[in-house]
């Protein structure tokens, strides 16, 4: 039976008596961080019960599984979810108002779990939330980094990188699983076993090992007392090494040992599409994906015999190319450990893979050099080797003669080991994440594949969570929301169209824009206290949140605030609404550019923060350290949402989807899910701009665009690219933002002018812009406008996602709970 939350008049004693247990204190001794701690208990105690009646269904009812195999989880704050989805948030936060205390410092004592860069992070976390909302039993596999996503200061405008330590105290959510703890192991030989049968067996010797241990994380479903888990894995050596005792065998074999586990988990790789070929990163992902795969088994045969009947009970679905090694690794542990020949095991493999493409874009394509991973992974390395060996020899019997074709789509080529095109051959499904990407794949970067296995393809458009980015991040609209609709939409985005028959209802129009002005006064006073900077509730909020990548066009953004202030400058009385350009991203550690735009953010920031000559119409503001706990306040308080990309480089965005469900109005490009968005909300109620994707794919495939005809034809961009090199921004040293001026024009060098088209998309930017300054001037329209929006969010959400992966891809059945 569901467990719920007790009684606010409880809870508040409970959080009273645990801080005394706890900490030996009196409630009005406590800090906000010991009455953190104390809610996390009371909460848990909840989920706790939750999680054991979930697991004994799992037990009785013998589902089928989906195991979420993702290097990132990016699941953000847990406590305020958890009593969100307990149902207890009212009655906690009543409970400690009466206490005195304000929940949301109580909330902001958490560390951010940062397991995750950005969108692919996010979209694991959301997946998670709604398999557990929609019943359906699930894993999600992924590794327990000491440091998460770097946090990020702002320094005289430019980046820094502070380490995410979020393990320095206790984590309440997590329970560590020494009972689950399994082996992986890396590097070494194969030796080669002749058995009498004629069969050969292979042994893998002389490697270094570590084991894995499992800390799980609930996952709680919205209102079904539904738990599902979250194993996160961590490394440690295989013996405790004692570097007294002089009675160890192997010294040095154990000093590697130790060393292996302690570095495996450390960090994650902060990068967004764009890999780093590090032998480290491997590494995470043969210990991850070895570890799940063994505990999954493990799981199923405890209650089964028949290792063939494996895909009737479980799916591993793998998120982009990062967990690929579960094709290999399965191979290898039912050849090896159980027995198969290669023929059963290949059977049961492809039954059990799926793979989700996340990028187009080609550096962002997993490829690793064969010696470093035929040195890691010895005996992994033989079976790709043979997976390459069939792969071929099937691309030959289905285009013979095309000996192009079989180079282009070989798992082992150019001395690479091609991660995507191993996941293809042995996933049963291969899905893009908009439809638009999913097109372009089948059509352009996969085609080769696509002709080979059209019937794997698929399309599985990205959603979004609504218990978090509208129930917990803005609640006011919730409530507001409730009261005119029902709570139906909680776990059923689409009754947000019920919402259409108050769009011309002036009275419900106010309230509306009431809600969303008490939002902006939320983030105005975070950003006074985080930023000091003053910037007016009443001004447009328009805003870019997201990863930094030039493909995402945050220059383009800039480039436009540089111009309006231009023009602001050279006609005072211009008619133009008071805005405030709201950016959040944080840089790739390495990637010059990208943390060149940002202080070029910072210094245009500053300029025009303090030129009183233009009468505050213009602020720009770079909020630092943008995360999923402030993002939920940025959302909710935006007017415009930015979703500019270069069209086909977005694969989907999903922070588009936030911004639609918060009421927000989106200038955007025809590109990933903005394209949907389009066709959910009709023409007026988006502002598109820019070249089409087919346009951007004809160009760079003829390679006939030339940025520096574009600006001989605009004064506007001239004027703004001279003020990048003429020291208007950087006074001390005009040469500062010479490195992005060349990435535009590049007039010195051979190499590629502006590849993501910002000077080609700015005309039509511009143009579109004042439209949306147009339409703000008249409240009602916009207001309308916004709340379209919701109205036609539906689709969005990652419940309807997840229902179409059970459907065509892991037909899973919901856990009964009763
Ligand atoms: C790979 C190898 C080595 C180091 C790092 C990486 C790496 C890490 C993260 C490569 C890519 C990523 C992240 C990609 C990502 O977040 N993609 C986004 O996925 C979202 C969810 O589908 C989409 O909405 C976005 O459009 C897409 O950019």
């Amino acid at each position: 039976m569901k467990r719920q939350m007790p009684s606010t008049r409880e809870i508040e004693q409970e959080i009273v008596g645990r801080v005394k247990t706890m900490f030996r204190k009196d409630f009005e001794m406590a800090t906000k961080e010991e009455i953190y701690r104390a809610c996390a208990e009371v909460v848990n105690d909840v989920v706790i019960d939750n999680w054991l009646t979930t697991q004994k269904s799992f037990v009785q009812q013998d589902p089928k599984c989906v195991y979420y195999m993702s290097m990132e989880f990016l699941i953000g704050r847990l406590l305020g979810n958890n009593m969100i989805n307990m149902r207890g948030y009212t009655e906690v936060m009543d409970a400690l108002d009466e206490l005195g205390v304000d929940i949301n410092e109580v909330e902001d004592q958490e560390p951010d779990p940062a397991l995750g860069n950005g969108g692919l992070g996010r979209l694991a976390a959301c997946f998670l939330d709604s398999l557990a909302t929609l019943q359906y039993p699930a894993y999600g596999c992924g590794i327990r980094y000491h440091y998460g996503m770097f946090k990020q200061k702002i320094e005289d405008g430019y980046q820094q990188e502070v380490p995410d330590n979020w393990l320095q105290t206790r984590y309440p959510f997590e329970l560590q699983r020494t009972e689950y703890e399994f082996e992986v192991r890396f590097g070494g030989w194969v030796r080669y076993d002749s058995q009498p049968d004629g069969t050969t067996k292979y042994i893998h010797e002389g490697y270094n090992a570590v084991i894995a241990t499992p800390y799980d994380l609930p996952v709680t479903g919205f209102d079904n007392g539904m738990v599902n888990t979250l194993m996160i894995w961590d490394a440690k050596p295989k013996e405790v090494f004692r570097l007294d005792s002089f009675e160890k065998g192997d010294y040095s074999r154990a000093v590697e040992d130790m060393n292996l586990a302690r570095n495996l988990t450390e960090v994650l790789y902060p990068n967004d599409n764009h890999i780093q070929g590090k032998e480290l990163r491997l590494k995470q992902q043969y210990f991850f994906v070895s570890a799940s795969i063994q505990r999954a088994l493990a799981k199923y045969l405890r209650y089964h015999k028949d290792i063939k009947k494996l895909p009737e009970k479980v799916v591993f679905q793998m998120n982009d190319t990062h967990p690929t090694l579960t094709v290999a690794e399965l191979m290898r542990i039912l050849m090896d450990v159980h027995g198969l020949g290669w023929d059963e095991a290949w059977e049961i493999t492809t039954h059990c893979v799926a793979y989700t493409n996340h990028t187009i874009m080609s550096e962002a394509l997993e490829k690793w050099p064969q010696d470093i991973f035929k040195r890691l992974l010895p005996r992994v390395f033989m079976i790709v080797e043979e997976i390459n060996r069939r792969f071929c020899d099937e691309i030959r019997a289905k285009f013979p003669g095309d000996e192009d074709r079989v180079h282009r789509m070989a798992i082992l080529a150019d001395d690479q080991v091609k991660m995507a095109h191993m996941a293809i051959a042995a996933s049963y499904s291969v899905n893009g994440v908009a439809a638009l990407h999913t097109e372009i794949l089948k059509n352009v970067s996969l085609h080769d594949f696509y002709e080979m296995y059209p019937e794997k393809f698929n399309n599985k458009t990205n959603g979004i969570t609504q218990r978090r980015f509208l129930m917990h991040g803005n609640y006011k609209l919730s409530d507001w929301v409730i009261k005119k609709i029902g709570r139906g939409w909680i776990t059923d985005l689409s009754q947000m169209k019920k919402l259409e028959s108050f769009v011309d209802d002036k009275k419900s129009l106010d309230e509306f824009m009431a809600i969303k002005l008490d939002n902006k006064k939320r983030l105005a006073k975070y950003i006074w206290e985080h930023n000091g900077i003053e910037v007016d509730p009443n001004s447009i909020f328009d805003v870019q949140v997201k990863r930094l990548h030039e493909y995402k066009r945050q220059l383009l953004n800039i480039l436009h605030v540089m111009y309006l202030y231009n023009q602001i400058k050279e006609n005072p009385e211009m008619d133009f609404y008071p805005t405030t350009f709201i950016f959040g991203a944080k840089a790739s550690a390495g990637y010059e550019n990208a943390k060149l735009i940002i202080k070029l953010i910072n210094n245009v920031a500053a300029v025009i923060n303090n030129d009183k000559s233009i009468d505050d119409k213009i602020k720009v503001v770079f909020i630092e350290d943008y995360r999923v706990s402030n993002a939920e306040w940025i959302f909710a308080a935006a007017d415009v949402s930015e979703q500019i990309s270069t069209a086909s480089k977005e694969a989907s965005g999903t922070g588009n989807m936030k911004f639609m469900l918060n009421g927000a109005v989106t200038i955007g490009t025809m590109d990933g899910a903005n394209v949907e968005m389009y066709q959910e909300l009709g023409g007026e109620n988006i502002y598109i701009f820019g070249m089409s994707s087919d346009e951007v794919i004809a160009h760079e495939k003829n390679n006939d665009y030339n940025p520096v005809d574009v600006m001989n034809g605009n004064h506007h961009i001239q004027k703004v690219l001279q003020q990048l090199v003429n020291g208007n921004y950087s006074i001390d040293n005009p040469e500062l933002f010479r490195p992005l001026y060349n990435s535009l024009l590049n007039t010195q060098c051979t190499a590629k002018a502006d590849t993501y088209f910002v000077l080609k998309d700015f005309a039509s930017y511009c143009e579109t812009y004042e439209k949306i300054q147009e339409a703000y001037k008249d409240k009602y329209k916009w207001a309308k406008m916004a709340l379209e929006n919701v109205a036609h969010v539906g689709k969005f959400s990652s419940d309807r996602t997840i229902q179409e992966y059970v459907d065509d891809i892991w037909h899973l059945d919901k856990l009964d709970l009763k």
